[in-house]
């Protein structure tokens, strides 16, 4: 699932915008995130798209959805009290949608954060259509948080990710497994040095071999060294996980060490 954020700032509010691929379109998660103490109630957000020639075929679903508009280089206002002219629009010129959320002021809906969600007819929709686009936002009943909200804002700015756009699906990579003997190695975690006179010892293997008592995977050559080991008296492997279990009896409970 790919998606990308961006922030739309402006007059002490920051709008947070989520873009997320999904069934072919786009889910657009939108907030007001009020880390200033300032908020207002969302009316619009407006979008350019790369290709032009999408605008004919998109259509839009969400909960406080209440009106939309497209319209390729000419969207300027969506209702009469969403519209985006003035700075906006002289900075940004006019955009190729506008999507309008619920209903003037907040006496009905102060809506802080919505959601809703873009397809076409015809054509699979990709973050790639709105990354680093134009967009602005529409808010009317600015102000603080429990304070007057009297104030109104349209800020636009760049869909810029806050951070790289995340990749496709979670990446899930199975570690290697050994098809035979122990493995010897810098993976080994070492635990305990231990004396020797006493103990039969085996290397085990690092992922199979916890807790595996007589079941570890033991490779010949290996099995031969440590014994020939045991027999000149040498230090064993020193520092690396060994298991071990007493020589009077091997078969009994192992000990990783
Ligand atoms: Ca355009
Ligand atoms: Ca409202």
């Amino acid at each position: 699932m790919s998606s990308f954020s961006y922030d739309i700032t402006g007059g002490d509010v920051t709008v947070r915008v989520i873009i997320t691929e999904m069934d072919g379109g786009l889910t657009f998660d939108l907030e007001v995130l009020g880390d200033s103490g300032t908020i207002g109630d969302l009316n619009a957000l407006y979008l350019d798209i790369l290709d032009d020639d999408l605008t004919e075929g998109l259509s839009v679903t969400g909960t406080d959805v209440t009106a939309f508009e497209f319209d390729a280089d000419a969207v300027t206002k969506v209702d009469n009290f969403t519209t985006i002219k003035g700075e906006v629009l002289k900075e940004f010129g006019a955009f190729d949608m506008g999507v309008q959320f619920g209903t003037q002021g907040i006496g009905d809906d102060d809506i802080q954060s919505t959601s809703f969600f873009l397809s076409h007819e015809t054509e699979t929709l990709e973050i790639e259509d709105f990354l680093m686009q134009d967009s602005a936002v529409r808010l009317t009943s600015v102000g603080e948080i429990d304070g007057e909200r009297d104030g109104s804002l349209k800020i636009g700015g760049i869909a810029e990710p806050i951070s790289e756009p995340e990749p496709e699906g979670p990446i899930l990579e199975e570690p290697p497994i050994e098809e035979e003997g122990p493995t010897v190695g810098e993976d080994i975690i070492i635990v305990e040095e231990i004396p020797l006179e006493d103990e039969f010892v085996f290397l085990s293997d690092p992922i199979n071999g916890e807790g595996l008592g007589g079941e570890m995977i033991l490779d010949v050559s290996v099995e031969e060294e440590i014994g020939a080991m045991i027999e000149a008296e040498q230090p064993l492997y020193g520092g690396e996980t060994i298991i071990v279990a007493p020589i009077e009896d091997p078969s009994g409970e192992w000990i990783t060490t």
